[in-house]
């Protein structure tokens, strides 16, 4: 699970059916488009494109469930699809990157993840860079779009288990979750998170603390554990202006360096082992300015720096 020279592997997931607008089907070409194999390649990573998966001819039955779920038939083939690729290439020791894709891709792909660190006896953490919390289920999504459950289902929120129903998956710990960047949460998600007790670095705590500090909080829970930390990066994160390629802009998103730090500092610290990213939405984008950044900020996460990384081990003053 280091970012650094390890083997990764590419997963396509041209999945669109868990959000409300189409066209996420297309941000795995976009983001290849946008160069990221060669951009991966430049930083010393042998790369394996699986190229993108499809959709087996004959869907799961998925038994009726209680609330709204469009097209839970489609996205459970995706999750289950997923969740094996995901765990194979770790298995195989390569770290996963899985483009969307709408997010609940992650449904799957985190799945396969949680799976194999239950088997390594290693602890999972998830860091969920989002404008929203994605912690609706069936019976409390306004809209009954899945990419807004895929967190959710992942903390094993009733009314999702039809998903997997008997093929093997794996879950996430609430404690373990660390929702970041949100400013859009449902009524009834809010309840639920707070039940829940679910870490929400919401826009407010990144205005008065900075990313940094609340970066590290997270990346030092994941070391002291010898973790493994799986980022799941949502387009809209960001703020619109930068990154308008998303179906569900929300104003007040992360900056430019905002985004990059958390990237940067991703690297420095080791401990990620795999990473989505989702609900890039070509259709939407402005001449391939949001693909561009998502390229640009990955090659941020596996090593591309301006110049030098401050010295940690002496916060004095001369030294910064
Ligand atoms: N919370 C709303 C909206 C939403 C969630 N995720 C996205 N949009 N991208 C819902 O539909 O669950
Ligand atoms: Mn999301
Ligand atoms: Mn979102």
């Amino acid at each position: 699970e280091d970012t650094h020279k390890q083997k990764l592997t590419i997963i396509g997931a041209p999945i669109e059916e868990g959000a409300g607008r189409l066209g996420a089907l297309m941000g795995p070409a976009a983001l290849r488009t946008a160069g990221l194999v060669r951009t991966l390649e430049e930083f010393g990573h042998p790369v394996e494109d699986r190229g993108d998966l499809q959709l087996p001819p004959v869907l799961p039955v998925v038994p009726a469930v209680d609330g709204l779920a469009h097209h839970i038939e489609r996205i459970a083939a995706w999750s289950r699809m997923l969740s094996s690729e995901t765990y194979d290439a770790m298995t195989k020791g390569t770290f996963p990157i899985t483009l969307g894709g709408d997010h609940s891709l992650s449904m799957g792909s985190v799945s396969g993840v949680a799976r194999y660190c239950e088997e390594h006896g290693r602890e999972l953490f998830v860091l969920w860079l989002d404008a929203h919390s994605d912690f609706n289920t069936p019976a409390t999504s306004p809209s009954g779009n899945m990419h807004g459950m895929s967190a959710a289902l992942l903390c094993g929120e009733p009314g999702l288990e039809g998903v997997f129903g008997e093929e093997p998956r794996g879950f996430v710990k609430p404690e373990n979750l660390h929702l970041f960047g949100i400013r859009s949460i449902d009524a009834t998600e809010r309840v639920l998170l707070r039940e829940r007790g679910i870490d929400v670095v919401d826009m407010r705590r990144i205005d008065e603390f900075g990313v940094a500090k609340l970066m590290r909080r997270i990346i030092e829970r994941v070391q002291k554990a010898n973790g493994i930390l799986h980022v799941s990066f949502d387009v809209d994160f960001i703020d619109p202006s930068l990154a308008p390629g998303v179906g569900t802009t929300v104003p007040g998103g992360a900056t430019f360096r905002e985004a990059h730090l958390v990237m940067e500092l991703l690297h420095d610290s080791g401990v990620v082992g795999s990473l989505d990213v989702v609900e890039l939405n070509p259709f939407l984008d402005e001449r391939g300015r949001s693909a561009l950044l998502l390229v640009d900020l990955v090659a941020s996460l596996f090593g591309r720096q301006i110049f030098d990384k401050p010295n940690l081990a002496d916060q004095s003053a001369g030294a910064l």
